[in-house]
């Protein structure tokens, strides 16, 4: 229904109603937030006309559920949260879906603006649209019911066009009570035309890119989350098989093609960055999680041809020969339709060499999935999720922690796009249950939420989130006690735990218990499998908690050369950087 339409008797309105028929109206169908002054009304008006609202424990996973639906489907998700602290809690997310391109808005209600402006102590006073500035693609402020509609236009458009990011939306106590006509106020609304328009790439930067790959001996495709979030699915599969050329995939475009494709070279990934002469990034930066194009790990005369619709991007960390500045599906097209001019090929010792390579690896993993311990650690833990995920390889799979992130990715191959779901550009820890509770909502598929403990606890109260909604998720929490460990000791030597500890054994599981969903307490392989088997059957809100070796963990998992060296104490000063990234 439609407030102001179904209600011909009306001759007023006011900003909340205009507020959700302009949401409404630009097919908003979920709003994550959590309610109070000035908003409750707003989110109960909302699904008096049937736009789902979720009702969160914490801000900051009701953006991040936000963020998240905004890479599903390409509209931006829609985060309410109340003034001050809410907006604060919430801004967390917008700004993390910024870093990674992710569209969402987050609405805030906000304080009277002459008591804030004159630092007067309103409550829950705060300058918010200046907070949110600098975390947020753009920050917008309504202040009249009549700029509802271009501000709410204004915030989709720029959430969802270029590169995608987060917009504050900023709507005020005083805006939300002012009443307008509420046929003028009908007649305002609009919805943007092409929010995100095609963005062809010009020819001779097309032709250079071909040219380059051409002329390569060892060409790699890396593919990002910026491939993934495009849905340019068919077009990606056909220019990467065209070609022959080896792909890697970034974490959350493991997918994109099948993890067992024969041209992924995941598993070659120091070979293939070691070695490659040309690389094609397709939506993906050459930021830190790619050493940012230099460094020991790559080849020193490497060539880049980048695939962004970031004009900026271009040069940022590595100069970059062939940029192809437009949107990755018009981009693919125009490359695949010139691509027959251009002998573009992938010698066969190439990619013999990666196979190798790639059968070696696969030899080395197997021995650590099937090599038996007690307790368990996150390989033969984790051997037993994969086996039981061969027969739901199209649920969703969010992933956090270190050891946790970094195994589960290595270990559970994903064969749908977009089904991974991780901590993402920042590694955000507490990304895991918004992620979670958004996947479901907006697919209505099974959710597998792969958590180290430390993670989980970031998000953890959202359980009952789940429960409420009676979500078909399940959390596998990979519980070793602690960030990293649960086995270090404290250095001063006194009783309280270390920095990295965590109560050993915690029952996690006692959580979901408490909220009505189905929990269990495992601590072999078996047990995991057996547990994961029901629980993913049973299709509804469980929680399995598997018991880690608390000493088998990596210092920050993969990423342990990122810690600052010590000149004061060159030795780790306890387990420390064990492996390499
Ligand atoms: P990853 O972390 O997987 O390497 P990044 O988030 O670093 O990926 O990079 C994604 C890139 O994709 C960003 O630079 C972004 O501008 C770009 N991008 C996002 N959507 C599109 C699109 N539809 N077309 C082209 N580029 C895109
Ligand atoms: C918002 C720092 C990186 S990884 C991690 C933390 C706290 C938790 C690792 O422990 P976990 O995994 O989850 O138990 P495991 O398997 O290695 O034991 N705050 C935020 N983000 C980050 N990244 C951190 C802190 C961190
Ligand atoms: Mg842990």
């Amino acid at each position: 229904m439609n407030y102001i339409t179904d209600n011909p008797n009306t001759t007023l309105t006011d900003g909340m109603h205009l507020m959700v028929d302009a949401l409404k109206r630009n097919g908003v169908d979920t709003i994550y937030g959590v309610v109070g002054i000035p908003v409750t009304d707003l989110a109960r008006h909302a699904q008096e006309v049937g736009i789902r609202y979720i009702g969160f424990r914490h801000e900051q996973s009701a953006g991040n559920a936000a963020a998240i639906s905004g890479y599903l489907t390409k509209k931006p998700g829609i985060c309410l949260t109340v003034s001050a602290p809410g907006f604060l809690n919430g801004l967390t997310a917008l700004a993390a879906a910024t870093t990674n391109g992710f569209p969402m808005i987050q609405i805030s209600g906000s304080s009277d603006r002459n008591i804030i402006d004159l630092a007067q102590g309103d409550y829950e006073g705060l300058d918010q649209m200046n907070v949110a500035k600098p975390f947020a693609k753009a920050a917008y402020r309504i202040n009249r019911p009549e700029d509802i509609a271009v501000g709410v236009a204004r915030a989709i458009r720029t959430a969802m066009s270029g590169r995608p990011g987060g917009v504050y939306l900023d709507i005020t106590t005083a805006m939300l009570s002012t009443s307008m006509d509420a046929q003028a106020a009908a007649d305002s609304l609009f919805v943007p035309v092409d929010p995100a328009p095609k963005q062809y790439p010009c020819s001779g930067s097309v032709k250079r890119a071909l040219k380059l790959l051409s002329s390569a001996k060892k060409p790699l495709i890396i593919l990002g989350k910026g491939a993934a979030y495009a849905q340019a699915d068919e077009q990606v599969r056909t220019f990467v098989e065209k070609t022959g050329i080896p792909f890697l995939p970034m974490s959350m475009a493991k997918g994109l093609l099948p993890d067992d494709h024969p041209q992924c070279a995941a598993s070659a990934r120091s070979l293939v960055l070691g070695q490659a002469d040309v690389v094609m990034l397709i939506g993906a930066r050459l930021n830190w999680l790619l050493t940012h194009g230099k460094g020991k790990k790559w080849n020193p005369s490497v060539q880049f041809i980048q695939l962004d619709i970031e004009p900026e991007e271009m040069d940022s960390n590595r100069p970059i020969a062939a940029p192809v500045v437009g949107d990755i599906e018009s981009s693919l097209d125009v490359l695949i339709a010139k691509m027959d001019n251009f002998a573009i090929q992938c010698p066969k010792e190439w990619r013999d060499a990666i196979d190798a390579v790639k059968q070696t690896n696969a030899v080395k993993m197997q021995a650590k999935l099937t090599t038996p311990t007690s307790p368990m650690n996150y390989f033969n833990a984790l051997k037993a999720v994969s086996d039981v995920m061969q027969d739901y390889r199209d649920i969703y799979v969010v992933n956090e922690g270190a050891n946790a992130l970094d195994d589960t990715r290595n270990v559970i191959s994903m064969y749908h796009p977009r089904l991974r779901l991780d901590t993402g550009t920042w590694g955000v820890m507490g990304i895991g249950m918004g992620y979670a509770i958004a996947a479901a909502v907006t697919s209505g598929k099974q959710v597998i939420a792969i958590e180290g403990d430390s993670a989980f606890g970031f998000s953890g109260m959202e359980v009952e989130t789940i429960c409420r909604y009676r979500l078909p998720i399940t959390i596998v929490v990979l519980n070793n006690g602690g960030i990293y460990r649960g086995n270090d000791p404290n250095l001063g030597g006194d009783p309280d735990p270390s920095p990295t500890t965590l109560t050993p054994d915690a029952r996690y599981d006692k959580m979901m218990e408490a909220f009505g969903g189905v929990a269990y307490h495992v601590t072999t392989p078996d047990e995991v499998r057996t547990a994961l088997t029901a629980a993913l059957a049973s299709k509804k809100p469980s929680l399995i908690n598997c018991i880690i070796d608390p000493a088998v963990g990596t210092e920050s998992g993969h990423i342990g050369n990122l810690n600052p060296k010590s000149v004061a104490s060159p030795q780790p000063l306890q387990g420390g950087v064990t492996q390499k990234a």
